[in-house]
C-alpha cells in the first residue's frame, strides 16, 4: 500500500490515490472496537457523573454555584444539618448508565477498564494510519480545505447532498470533522480526564491549573462528551442519509463494488452484538459486583499502580485558595462513646497504635501536639467528584512509625474509625469504618494525621479529633474520627478482605490514585 502511494503521488491526482487506499480491514476493525469502547466509556461516565451530579466553572465545588446540575436536591443552608455528598448522589438509569443505580464503584471499574483498551485501540489505529498512508484521508494538506468545507456545509445546511464524486473518499467537511475528533477531541478527553486523578493533581499541581483546576477539568471533560455525542449523532445520520448504500459497503467490506444486502446484514448483526454486550455488561455488573470489581480490577489495578502509585504529593496551595465550601462525606459517629468523648473536648480520647510493632503506642491529643508539627494546604478529591482545598495541620504518619517501630513483616496500616460504615449492615450490626494503606503511602511527607483544619481543631463533621490525610489518593482512604492504627502483614483476613470499608461494601478500587 505504502509503495504504491509513493509512486502514484507524483503522477496522479491525490484524491484518486486516497480513494484507492480503500478502507482496509484494520481500519474497519479499529473503528468497530472504538465504537464498542466509546459506548462503554459514555455509559460508565454517566454513572460516575451521577455520584456528584453538579458541575462547576471554577475550582471550588460550592453548591448553588454549579453551572449545571442533574438533581433537584438542595443542599441545606443550615450548618447544623449534616448533608453528605453521598446524600447528594442520584441513582442513574441503567438504560443510560453502566450499571445504573448507585454504583459509582462499578461504573468506575468499567470506565478505567474501557479507557485502557480505547487508548490501545486508538494508538494502533494512529500508528497504522501513518504506516499505510491512510493519514492523508484525515489530515488536510492544504488550506483550501477550509473554504471547501464551508461549501460542503452550505450544501448540507440547504438540505442538499453533495454528489458521490465529492467523496474521495471523504468530503472536505467530513475530513475536517474526522481529523478534529481523532487528533483534537480524543486527546482532549484524555487530558481533561487526567485532571481528575488525585495523584496527578498532587504530583503535578501545575498541570491541573492549565485547565483552571480540577473542577474545570471535570466540566471540560463533560463538554467533550457532549461534543462527542454531537459528532456521533451527526456522523451516523449522515452515514445513513448520504449515499447510504456505498457507505455500508465501504464500512463492512471496504469497497463500494461489494454487494449491498450482505453488507447491510453484517452491519446490523455487528451493531446488535455491541448492543448485546451493553445489555449483558449492565445486568451482570449490577448482579455480580464483587466479581466485576475483581475481574476489571485485575486489568486496571496494575496499570494504575505502574503509572501513579509512586507519585508523591508536592502541593502547596495558598491561604487564598482555601475553598469557601468543603463538602462532608461520612456522617459523624452516633455512639454514646463518641458523644461522650466529644462533650469532654476529646480529653479522654486516645489513638491506639498496635499490631506488628515493637512499641505499641497510646496517644492523647496532647501527646500528638507535642510531636513535630506539619501543615499543608492541599486539594481533597472525593471519589464522587467534588474537590476542596483546605489547610491541614498535624503529625506526619512517619513520625508515628518511627516511634512505634514496625516489625519487618509489617506491610500495611489499618486505620479504624469511631464511626461506622453505613453500608456494612450485617443483621442488626454495623462495622466500624476502616481503610488500609501500604507502608510506602504512609511514609509520604504529606501523609499526616491532622488535628487542625483551616487553623481550627478539626470540626466534628470533618473527623474530630483526628483524621488521616493521604494526598495522592481519593478521599475515601482518609479515615475520620480515628480510633486506632494497626500494622499488619496482610489485610485479606479483615472483614470482606478488600482493603477498606469502601472497597468491601461499595466495590471501590483497591488503589485510589484515580
Ligand atoms: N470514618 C469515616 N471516615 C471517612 C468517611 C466516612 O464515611 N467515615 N468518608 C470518606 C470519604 S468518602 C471522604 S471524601 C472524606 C471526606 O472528608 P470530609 O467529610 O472532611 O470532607 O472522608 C473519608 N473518611
Ligand atoms: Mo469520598
Amino acid at each position: 500500500m505504502m509503495g504504491s502511494w509513493k509512486v502514484d503521488r507524483t503522477t496522479m491526482n491525490t484524491h484518486l490515490v486516497i480513494a484507492e487506499l480503500g478502507f482496509p480491514l484494520w481500519l474497519r476493525i479499529t473503528h468497530y472496537i472504538n465504537l464498542l469502547f466509546m459506548g462503554l466509556l459514555i455509559r460508565s461516565g454517566i454513572q460516575i457523573l451521577a455520584a456528584h451530579p453538579r458541575l462547576y466553572w471554577n475550582d471550588n465545588s460550592t453548591p448553588g454555584k454549579d453551572w449545571i446540575r442533574f438533581t433537584r436536591k438542595k443542599v441545606p443552608v443550615n450548618k447544623d444539618v449534616v448533608y453528605t455528598s453521598l446524600d447528594d448522589e442520584v441513582p442513574a438509569s441503567p438504560w443510560l448508565a453502566l450499571p445504573g443505580g448507585k454504583n459509582l464503584g462499578i461504573g468506575r471499574h468499567w470506565h478505567f477498564f474501557s479507557v485502557i483498551f480505547w487508548v490501545l485501540n486508538g494508538l494502533i489505529y494512529v500508528v497504522l494510519l501513518f504506516a499505510t498512508g491512510e493519514w492523508a484521508r484525515l489530515i488536510p494538506t492544504s488550506w483550501s480545505i477550509v473554504p471547501e468545507a464551508f461549501h460542503t456545509f452550505l450544501t448540507y445546511i440547504t438540505f442538499h447532498i453533495p454528489p458521490a464524486s465529492e467523496f474521495h473518499p471523504y468530503d472536505p467537511l467530513q475530513q475536517l470533522a474526522y481529523a478534529g475528533v481523532v487528533f483534537l477531541l480524543a486527546p482532549f478527553m484524555l487530558l481533561t480526564g487526567a485532571t481528575m486523578s488525585p495523584a496527578v493533581a498532587a504530583r503535578f499541581p501545575w498541570y491541573i491549573k492549565i485547565f483552571g483546576g480540577r473542577q474545570l477539568g471535570r466540566s471540560l471533560h463533560f463538554l467533550s462528551l457532549l461534543a462527542f455525542i454531537g459528532f456521533i449523532i451527526i456522523h451516523t445520520s449522515l452515514v445513513l442519509i448520504v449515499h447510504f448504500q456505498n457507505n455500508i459497503r465501504d464500512i463492512v467490506f471496504g469497497s463500494e463494488r461489494a454487494s449491498f444486502w450482505p453488507a447491510l446484514d453484517i452491519a446490523i448483526a455487528a451493531l446488535l452484538l455491541v448492543l448485546l454486550i451493553y445489555v449483558v455488561t449492565t445486568i451482570y455488573s449490577a448482579r455480580h459486583r464483587r466479581q466485576v470489581q475483581h475481574a476489571l480490577g485485575a486489568v486496571v489495578d496494575p496499570t494504575r499502580n505502574a503509572l501513579l502509585h509512586g507519585a508523591r504529593s508536592v502541593q502547596h496551595y495558598k491561604e487564598e485558595d482555601i475553598s469557601p465550601y468543603f463538602w462532608v462525606n461520612g456522617a459523624p459517629p452516633t455512639s454514646e462513646e463518641y458523644k461522650h468523648l466529644a462533650q469532654n473536648n476529646f480529653r479522654d480520647w486516645r489513638l491506639e497504635v498496635n499490631g506488628l510493632v515493637k512499641h505499641p503506642l497510646c496517644l492523647s491529643l496532647e501527646d500528638l501536639r507535642d510531636l513535630p508539627v506539619t501543615s499543608q494546604i492541599t486539594k481533597h478529591n472525593c471519589i464522587q467528584g467534588w474537590s476542596g482545598v483546605g489547610k491541614w495541620t498535624g503529625v506526619c504518619v512517619s513520625e508515628i512509625l518511627n516511634r512505634c517501630q514496625p516489625k519487618p513483616e509489617a506491610k500495611y496500616l489499618v486505620f479504624t474509625s469511631y464511626g461506622l460504615d453505613e453500608h456494612s449492615l450485617d443483621g442488626e450490626h454495623y462495622y466500624p469504618f476502616y481503610e488500609v494503606i501500604d507502608m510506602e503511602l504512609a511514609r509520604h511527607p504529606q501523609s499526616i494525621l491532622a488535628y487542625e483544619f483551616n487553623n481550627e481543631p478539626v470540626p466534628i463533621p470533618h473527623g474530630a479529633p483526628l483524621r488521616l490525610r493521604v494526598e495522592t489518593v481519593l478521599g475515601y482512604k482518609m479515615v475520620k474520627y480515628l480510633r486506632s492504627i494497626e500494622l499488619v502483614e496482610r489485610y485479606d483476613d479483615i472483614r470482606a478482605g478488600q482493603g477498606g470499608s469502601r472497597e468491601d461494601t461499595m466495590y471501590y478500587g483497591r488503589g485510589a490514585e484515580v
